[in-house]
């Protein structure tokens, strides 16, 4: 019988490519209702809308599925954040040229990209058939891991849950965002990939229950960027409220996942000026 590798990687299941893009105005006169303008006239299936959501829903192949939404940053170094979700790569380089070629181009210069993919971890899933195949004297990834694992993971696809993970929807009454690209630490001593799966599932378990009980409040899309980017994962929040933000980090800096192994990016916050974003309270 082969040991099975201490560390072995969740099995995860991915939905849409997203692309955010940081931009600075080239012209520091611009602001936000000519923003909020040009994003109008930049059009071409750039702008947020219900109909391509439920086409994706209906239809995950259809490669126009997703959608893109601009936020008007504020107290950042940088003016404009574009967020873009696709079901493919090349739809989203078809976004991002898209873009690159309207009227509002000519007034960004850019200043960062995050390329990753959206992304449903299965650690409680993975780990309960890692220690089932040990317990028949198995493998992980052997042909009943394998068989099971197909069957677990069509089950999560089709469950709402995790559907809204991977083909998230711009929430219509959180105008907030806050984007931040994340990674897990890797020091010696201090090592998330180290880690038994076991450890790592219970962790992220512990990580799900702090994470709920801003259900409601907070809108996250957790997207992966192994293999794409620098940064190991996209953190991108949605909220009514932006000081939900500084909660919810703050309780995740507590939670012991967080404290322990995460390491961050520059953030992004600000405030969704397309798509269907309420408008800005009066008085
Ligand atoms: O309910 C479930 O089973 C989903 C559980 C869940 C997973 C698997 C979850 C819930 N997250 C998951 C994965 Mn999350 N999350 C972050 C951050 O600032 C920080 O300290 C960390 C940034 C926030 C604020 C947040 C919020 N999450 C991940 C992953 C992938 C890690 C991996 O695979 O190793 C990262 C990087 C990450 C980071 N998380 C939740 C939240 C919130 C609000 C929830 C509960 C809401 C929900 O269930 O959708």
């Amino acid at each position: 019988m082969t040991t099975p590798p201490i560390a072995h990687p969740p099995e995860t299941l991915e939905g849409w490519f997203a692309l955010h893009q940081i931009f600075r105005f080239r012209n520091p006169k611009l602001d936000l209702s000519r923003l909020a303008r040009m994003v109008k006239s930049a059009g071409s299936g750039l702008e947020h809308d219900g109909a391509s959501r439920s086409k994706a829903r209906a239809r995950k192949s259809d490669s126009a599925a997703g959608w893109s939404c601009f936020a008007r940053l504020i107290g950042s170094t940088a003016d404009v954040m574009v967020i873009h979700f696709r079901d493919s790569l090349d739809a989203l380089g078809d976004a991002q040229d898209a873009l690159a070629r309207s009227e509002l181009a000519k007034n960004l210069d850019p200043v960062y990209a995050f390329l990753s993919v959206t992304e449903a971890g299965l650690y409680h899933i993975t780990a309960e058939l890692a220690r089932a195949a040990t317990a028949r004297g198995g493998t992980v990834g052997d042909e009943e891991y394998s068989r099971t694992l197909g069957e677990r993971a069509k089950a999560e696809m089709g469950s709402a849950q995790v559907r809204r993970r991977l083909y998230p929807d711009l929430p219509a009454d959180m105008p907030y965002v806050s984007f931040y690209p994340m990674s897990k630490r890797r020091d010696a001593g201090q090592n998330w990939y180290t880690l038994t799966l076991d450890d790592r599932s219970r962790l992220m378990q512990a990580h799900g229950l702090t994470g709920r009980r801003y259900a409601g409040k907070v809108q996250q899309v957790i997207t992966g960027a192994i293999g794409l980017d620098k940064w190991e994962w996209g953190v991108t929040l949605f909220a009514r409220d932006p000081l939900e933000f500084k909660k919810l980090v703050t309780d995740m800096r507590f939670d012991e996942v967080s404290a322990k192994y995460a390491e961050f990016g520059d953030f992004y916050v600000g405030r969704i000026v397309s798509g269907n974003a309420p408008a800005r309270r009066k008085g």
